[in-house]
Parts: C-alpha cells; sequence; structure tokens
C-alpha cells in the first residue's frame, strides 16, 4: 500500500512506501534487509552481529516514527494542551528493542521475521548497549515515569544530559570493583536523532551590568566568559499499545560555531581546539555518586547547562505556538527530579525577567507555578549546596537573583512571622553558618506549587523533620506521591512465563491496570495453578544459575532457596547485615557439619561510588566470604554466595523473576521508598524488611502474614541514638554475634589477614551509624522464620502469588495518574495516525 501524506505540501504527491510500515513478517524480513544494505552499506556476507542489530532497530523505529512525529505536533504546536517536562539530571532507561517491540505490539512478527531471515533473534537482542544514563534509583524512576506518562497518552518530555560515558561498567579482579568507562555510544545509537538546527545557546561566568531601557525600566544583563551550544538528541518513549511517542531530549554540549576564531586566525590552532573540549567536557560523563560529595564545578555547570537548554526550549515551543508567557504555566508543567535541577526556578526568572522583560511579580507568580519538587532523600547531609563562591563565578547573575528572591522571601516572613531567628536562618535560600552555600532543597521548595516524598514514611518525615519548617510555612505544598515501576518492563518483558500464566487465566488487561492482578488470589488454593506457578519460578531460577555458572563460574542449584539483595552498594542499605547472617548459617556449619539447614544459594549485585571506600570494601567482603564458604566441603553446597558483577538494568532484568526471597534491609528512616523492592514483589518474591521506605506499604498491601518483618522502626532508631547507642553492647551481650565479628576481624575470610576487613570491623564496633548490631538478632530470628515457612513449599508458593497478585498498588501508571491529577493538571490526549499505519497496527486508539 502506498500513500500520500497530507501534512507535506513541500514534497507535492511523494508517497512513503509501506516497507517502512508494514508489519506483516515478509514486509519486515525486506525492511530489515533494505535497512541492512542502505542504512549499515552491508550486504548479510560480511555483515557484524552489531551491523544486524542495527538495521533491525531501524526497522522498528521506522514503525514508530508516525506515531512519534505526530505526538510530537500535538504537544508542541497545540496551545491548549498542557505538556509535562520532567526534568532530571539522569535517566536509568535500559535497552530500548524489545521495550518498543513490546509496546508496539509486534514482538511475534518481528522475531520471526529476524528468524526466517537466518539469524538469531536473542543473539541481535544481546546486542544492544544499555543507555546507563543514571546511578540508581532517581534515574530508573524517570525512566519508568517516562514510559507511563506515553502509556497513560499524557503529552511529556524528559529533559536531560546525553553523557557521552555514562555509569562506569563493573569488574570484578580479585573480589576487588574495578571501574571501566562505559562507551555506550561506540557501536552506533539507532534510537536517537540528533536535532542540531534546534541548538540553544548556554552562557557560563563573566559578569552582569545594569541599564535602563528604551522605555527607561531599570534591566538587568549578564555578559558572560564563555558561551556553550546544546544539541538536542531526540529518543522516541513508546506508550504501551497506544499511539503516543513521547520525546525523550538529551542535550550535548559542544562549543559555538564561531568559537574562538581569532586564536585560530593568529595560527593558535590548539589554543582554538582547546576551547572546544572545554565545551564538551561539559556533558561528558556522568557523575558516579548518588550523593553530593562535595561541590564539585563540572557537576554545577552540567545542571545549569541542561536545565538552562530545556528551558529555552520550552520558551520557543510556547512563543512558535502563538502563545504568550504569562501563561506559560498553562502550557508547562515542570518537575524537578530533586534539587539537581532546581537551579531551573532561578533561570526562568532570568529568562523571563532579563530576557523576555517581565515584571519581577509577575514573572515570580509564573516560575512557581511552572514548578514542582521531588525530594528523594532524608539525610541532611545528602541535600545539595553550592558554595557561594563557586556559584557566583560561574552563574553571576543567577546568585543575584536567588538573593533577590531570599530578600523577597526573608522580609515576608519577618512581617508575618514575628522574628523567630532560628526559623528563619533554616528557611534561608542561604547557610550562613560557616561558608556561605545556597540550599539547593530551600530554591526547589520556594520556587516550587507542590512538594512531595517518594513514599508515605518519606514524606512523613520529610514534614517532621528533613523540610519541616517548610512544612510549616507552606502545608497546602506538601503531598505523597509513592513510587512506581512500570509493569511493562518488570514484568511482561523480564518475565514472560509468568506473564503467560496470569494473562491465561485473568485476561491482559492487568498490563494497563495493575490492581487486576488481584483476579490471581481466586487462584491461591487452586493447586493446579500454584504448582505451575512454583514450576515456572524453577525454570527461570535455573536460567539465572546457567547465567551465573557462565559469567562467575560458581554452580548454584535451583532448587535452593534464592536470596537476593542488588541495589547500589550504600552502608545505611546494609548488604553488610546479610553478610553477617552469612557468616552466621556458616558458623552453625562448622559447628555441627550435620546439621539440617535450608540450602540457599545468596545473591548480590550492585556498585559502589568509586570514591566510597567502605562500599568497596563491601565487595571484598562479600567475594571473600563467597571464597571460603563456596569452596568448604563442610558445606556440601548448602550455602553458595555469589556476587554478580556489573549489576545494570539488562542484568537486573533476569535477576527480579528468579528471586524467592528480597531483601530490603536498610536502618529504619534511611530509604525514602526503594523501587527494587517493588519489583522483586510483583515478580512473587517474598520480601524479608525493615519498616522503611515503601517496604510499609508493601507490607500493608501484602498482607503481614505474607512479608517478613524485623528491625527497630525510625522512631525507635532516633530514640537509640538519643539515649546513646553503644555497639560494644551487643557485641560482649550476643555470643553469635561476637563469634562472626571475629571470624572477620580475624582474617579467617582473608587468608590470614586481620588488617583488611580492619576499617571495616571498627566502623561497627565504634560507631554502627547504621545499627547493624541492634537489628542483629532481630535479622537472624526472622532469617529462621523464612527458612522454616520455605521448608514448606505449599505455603511458600500461596505468599508468592499472594505477593504478585497484591503488588498492583506499585504501578507507575497509579503514580503518574496522581502527579496528573495533583501536581500537574495534564490530560491524556489521543493522537491520531494517517489510516493506513493504524490499519496495519490493528490497534485501538482508547477513547
Ligand atoms: C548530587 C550532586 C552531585 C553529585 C551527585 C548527586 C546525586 C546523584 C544521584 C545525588 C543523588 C542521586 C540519586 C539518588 C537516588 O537514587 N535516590 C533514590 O531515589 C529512589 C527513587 O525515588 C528511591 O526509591 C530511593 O530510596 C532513593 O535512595
Amino acid at each position: 500500500m502506498t500513500i500520500t501524506p497530507q501534512e507535506q505540501p513541500a514534497f507535492g504527491n511523494i508517497t512513503i512506501e509501506d516497507d517502512r510500515t508494514g508489519l506483516d513478517i515478509e514486509t519486515l524480513r525486506r525492511a530489515f534487509a533494505d535497512n541492512l544494505f542502505y542504512i549499515q552499506g552491508k550486504y548479510p556476507e560480511i555483515a557484524t552481529l552489531n551491523d544486524f542489530y542495527l538495521a533491525l532497530s531501524y526497522t522498528v523505529r521506522d514503525r514508530l516514527l508516525q506515531r512519534w512525529l505526530n505526538t510530537v505536533r500535538t504537544a508542541t504546536l497545540k496551545s491548549d494542551v498542557k505538556v509535562v517536562c520532567y526534568l532530571s539530571a539522569e535517566f536509568l532507561l535500559g535497552p530500548h528493542l524489545v521495550n518498543n517491540l513490546t509496546n508496539l505490539g509486534i514482538y511475534e512478527p518481528v522475531r520471526q521475521a529476524v528468524e526466517a531471515s537466518g539469524l538469531n533473534f536473542q543473539e541481535l537482542v544481546e546486542q544492544e548497549e544499555e543507555p546507563g544514563l543514571g546511578n540508581g534509583g532517581l534515574g530508573r524512576l524517570a525512566a519508568c515515569y517516562m514510559d507511563s506518562l506515553s502509556t497513560l497518552e499524557v503529552p511529556a518530555i524528559g529533559y536531560g544530559i546525553r553523557y557521552e560515558f555514562g555509569i562506569f561498567d563493573q569488574e570484578i579482579k580479585d573480589g576487588w570493583q574495578v571501574e571501566i568507562t562505559d562507551k555506550w555510544l561506540q557501536n552506533g545509537n539507532p534510537w536517537e536523532i540528533a536535532r542540531p538546527e534546534a541548538a540553544v545557546k548556554v552562557k557560563f561566568g563573566g559578569y552582569t551590568e545594569s541599564y535602563t531601557d528604551e522605555t527607561g525600566e531599570y534591566r538587568v544583563r549578564w555578559i558572560p566568559h564563555q558561551v556553550v551550544k546544546g544539541i538536542p538528541y531526540d529518543t522516541p518513549i513508546t506508550g504501551y499499545k497506544v499511539n503516543t511517542v513521547n520525546t525523550l531530549r538529551l542535550w550535548k554540549a559542544e562549543a559555538p560555531e564561531s568559537f574562538n576564531f581569532q586564536a585560530f586566525n593568529l595560527g593558535d590552532y590548539y589554543g582554538a581546539v582547546d576551547q572546544k573540549v572545554v565545551s564538551e567536557n561539559i556533558t561528558k560523563v556522568l557523575y558516579p555518586n548518588d550523593e553530593p560529595l562535595q561541590g564539585k564545578q563540572l557537576r554545577l555547570e552540567q545542571q545549569f547547562f541542561f536545565v538552562s537548554c530545556s528551558l529555552q526550549d520550552m520558551i520557543r515551543f510556547h512563543l512558535q505556538s502563538g502563545g504568550s508567557l504569562e501563561t506559560f504555566h498553562e502550557k508547562f508543567a515542570v518537575q524537578l527530579n530533586d534539587t539537581h535541577p532546581s537551579i531551573g526556578v532561578a533561570e526562568l526568572m532570568r529568562l523571563l525577567v532579563d530576557e523576555q522583560g517581565i515584571p519581577w511579580n509577575k514573572a515570580w507568580e509564573i516560575t512557581q507555578k511552572t514548578f514542582a519538587y521531588t525530594n528523594h532523600t532524608l539525610l541532611p547531609e545528602a541535600l545539595e549546596k553550592w558554595p557561594v563562591g563557586l556559584f557566583g563565578s560561574l552563574l553571576p547573575r543567577h546568585l543575584e537573583i536567588i538573593y533577590e528572591i531570599n530578600r523577597r522571601f526573608l522580609e515576608e516572613l519577618q512581617n508575618t512571622n514575628g522574628r523567630d531567628g532560628g526559623k528563619i536562618s533554616r528557611l534561608s535560600l542561604i547557610d550562613e553558618a560557616g561558608e556561605r552555600y545556597i540550599r539547593m532543597a530551600n530554591l526547589a521548595g520556594l520556587g516550587s506549587h507542590a512538594i512531595n516524598g517518594v513514599a508515605e514514611l518519606h514524606t512523613e518525615l520529610l514534614k517532621q523533620d528533613t523540610l519541616r519548617d517548610f512544612y510549616e510555612l507552606f502545608p497546602e505544598k506538601f503531598s505523597n506521591k509513592t513510587n512506581g515501576v512500570t509493569p511493562r518492563r518488570w514484568i511482561v518483558e523480564n518475565n514472560p512465563r509468568l506473564t503467560q500464566l496470569i494473562s491465561d487465566k485473568i485476561g491482559d488487561n492487568w498490563i494497563t491496570h495493575l490492581d487486576e492482578l488481584r483476579k490471581l488470589e481466586g487462584l491461591v488454593d487452586d493447586p493446579e495453578f500454584r504448582d505451575r506457578w512454583g514450576q515456572i519460578k524453577l525454570e527461570i531460577k535455573g536460567d539465572l544459575a546457567n547465567r551465573i555458572r557462565q559469567k562467575v563460574g560458581v554452580t548454584v542449584n535451583p532448587e535452593s532457596l534464592f536470596d537476593i539483595q542488588v541495589k547500589r552498594i550504600h552502608e545505611y542499605k546494609r548488604q553488610h547485615l546479610n553478610v553477617l547472617h552469612i557468616i552466621t548459617l556458616y558458623n552453625r556449619i562448622k559447628e555441627d557439619p550435620d546439621i539440617n539447614i535450608a540450602p540457599r544459594t545468596f545473591i548480590f549485585g550492585g556498585k559502589a561510588a568509586p570514591g566510597y571506600f567502605m562500599a568497596k570494601l563491601v565487595i571484598k567482603l562479600i567475594n571473600s566470604v563467597g571464597e571460603v564458604v563456596n569452596n568448604d566441603p563442610d558445606v556440601r553446597d548448602r550455602l553458595k554466595v555469589v556476587f554478580i558483577p556489573d549489576y545494570n538494568v539488562t542484568n537486573s532484568q533476569m535477576v527480579y523473576p528468579a528471586a524467592d526471597l528480597s531483601e530490603q534491609i536498610s536502618t529504619a528512616g534511611k530509604e525514602a521508598s526503594g523501587t527494587g523492592n517493588m519489583k522483586f514483589s510483583l515478580n512473587g518474591a517474598l520480601t524479608i524488611g525493615t519498616l522503611d521506605g515503601a517496604n510499609i506499604e508493601i507490607r500493608e498491601e501484602v498482607g503481614e502474614e505474607n512479608f517478613f518483618l524485623f528491625g527497630l522502626t525510625a522512631e525507635e532508631v532516633y530514640q537509640r541514638k538519643a539515649e546513646g547507642y553503644n555497639p560494644w553492647d551487643y557485641y560482649y551481650g550476643n555470643p553469635q554475634l561476637k563469634a562472626v565479628i571475629d571470624a572477620i576481624s580475624s582474617g579467617y575470610f582473608s587468608d590470614g589477614d586481620s588488617t583488611l576487613f580492619q576499617p571495616l570491623v571498627d566502623s561497627l564496633l565504634h560507631q554502627d551509624q547504621y545499627m547493624l548490631f541492634a537489628d542483629y538478632q532481630a535479622y537472624i530470628d526472622c532469617q529462621d522464620r523464612v527458612s522454616q515457612v520455605w521448608r514448606d513449599r505449599d505455603l511458600w508458593l500461596r505468599m508468592s502469588i499472594l505477593n504478585t497478585a497484591r503488588s498492583g498498588k506499585f504501578s507507575s501508571d497509579r503514580a503518574i495518574r496522581e502527579y496528573c491529577e495533583e501536581i500537574w493538571q495534564a490530560k491524556a490526549v489521543p493522537i491520531e495516525l494517517a489510516d493506513y499505519v493504524q490499519a496495519q497496527a490493528g490497534l485501538s486508539v482508547k477513547s
């Protein structure tokens, strides 16, 4: 079929061949071969696997392009459509190919077309380098939210940074983490389209000067020291079986064309190129820390760069579509993913006041109505702040604007709140206790109309503690938005067997209405269903066991209990508490080799920030304990310890479905939400966990009888600390704990080297900031209950099914609906397609 597109008058009657849209196997096969020839420029005989992967990806991309362009046209040109702009320094997307096949509903025909071409489909899928443009939870949340925005047909743009190098690849050498540069772009990225024609300019450094404009108004202009060009790279974000395909727009920094031509003319070629290098540095590499350790200038440059590009982009869209800037906040809802983009508050003020000539008060009203801020942390030391000196040298005009916002704010406070000096100094945008800092959380909170935490407990603690003064001042701004994860990636794609079983029983509407998983509750007493559930879990565990044998060289028994902790390595997440349990079991075996214990496989995965010594030592400890336990004949394979290297989205998709037990054991009050906890429960793992973050809500949903709870509450942690917590009391008071610590300390797990783990042991004995010792016995007792239940296979399966059945709340669709209704006032906008594309897809547009 050929058609005439309606809206391309410049091309007259040009036709689009259905080789780029057709979905039958023959057309797909032809299109695949065509792309290999015309885009990769290869005959099949000499094509590499990567050439085939790229040709296949272009074939899929062709099939979403009309949806994508129509969505963009609707979002940007229609002035009455509200667009959600999700600003995030990180998007941890994971591979696109299978995700797009799933969402377009063309997995099967494409797979068959590839196989019909004589190629191995799985092999091509595994060619894809995932875009690891994030550290962990916060970046992955942004990716899940983009998925749900598209699936809910809400027009949205994700704005971020196109890091040339994403989160490092992790190798394990001699038990230690080694970091390798992530060259994710080196084989080409078929999913992005560069839009150099839409580049914008971003200023840095220099000074400001005031002047009087033609109308006699006082104005300020910023004379920068340097200008950098931002080039947008767009990636399509498909929704599940809908026509909406939103855009992820990531900015790359380049030198402007006119860069230092004078130096060039004077023959200083190297000097000129130097400028180029300095500009491009800005988007070179993702900072691999998940807390702001010290204020690095390049990090602030990254943040300002992408935020300025994005706001300029929005203003341009709005003006192009005939909108007036007075209505900017009616066109765009801008969400700040943590404080990383919060400089946007000052930048929008600058753009409106200095560049567009809007009066301050009006501009401030627009700004507050535009922004909303999500907080992801409670630790006061992890709140972002920038030294005033550094800030002012990089962003002189923004410093003035922040001072002015603050002057007006504090003046108002003094008028309305009397003179509670303590309170006023805590609310101030400037920390003046010692060296002066800009407090980014205060800027974000003041410049936004909404502030939210990411789980009920987290939001409560924000209100009572971290942001207490703001809550007292603006209670109406605060709300909770418990995190969620996308069921498309986190069960449909990563667990096709379980997905099939579920859909055979309750249909497939649950994929977009996750609450419908409740219908599985009626099947828990059906022995056949339960058996099938258990069988599938066992098969999947077998797959992971094979993978582990290949990658790590350790043989594990799929029949054993798979006890899994995968997440960033952090002391507050307490991977080392898990290790204390492993050593406790090991000691029991050494004491009585014939003891009857439930066989377990302990699986760990996660990266440590390269500069976080203690986290790296925890990785070494896990591997060292594994080395001893895995090879001790007394253990008789009843315990195995495995550290899966390079934990990332791709690997994680194989891990969640294979879990029996999910370790969510952070010190209560420290984990804002967690999202891995949700992925495990959705895939039928039982949780052992503390009353922290979203664990509390998971337990509420699945029922306390289907959750292994242990440990101090956040309140108790706080009290114990206030009373004066002494880890030595636990060490001397608990012989089992003492034996475990002594074993580590003695060098038993480090070839007799008693110094290796001393920093870790010392930090526990002398400080134990995260209260491992206080929770140790409760954890061990709880793990013993886990082992008991594990022996009752029917009971375990029942609990597993109920976990899946009751995890509907944790869909990112639910979370995004709440953001849309309560914060963004954004609505679904169905996207229309040319009839022939709609007919080929056979997809129904939701009403
Ligand atoms: C900030 C400044 C300078 C350098 C780095 C950073 C930085 C980078 C990443 C600070 C924080 C992060 C990431 C934080 C994060 O992932 N937080 C997690 O967010 C999840 C989603 O809400 C929650 O589920 C987790 O509980 C929370 O730890």
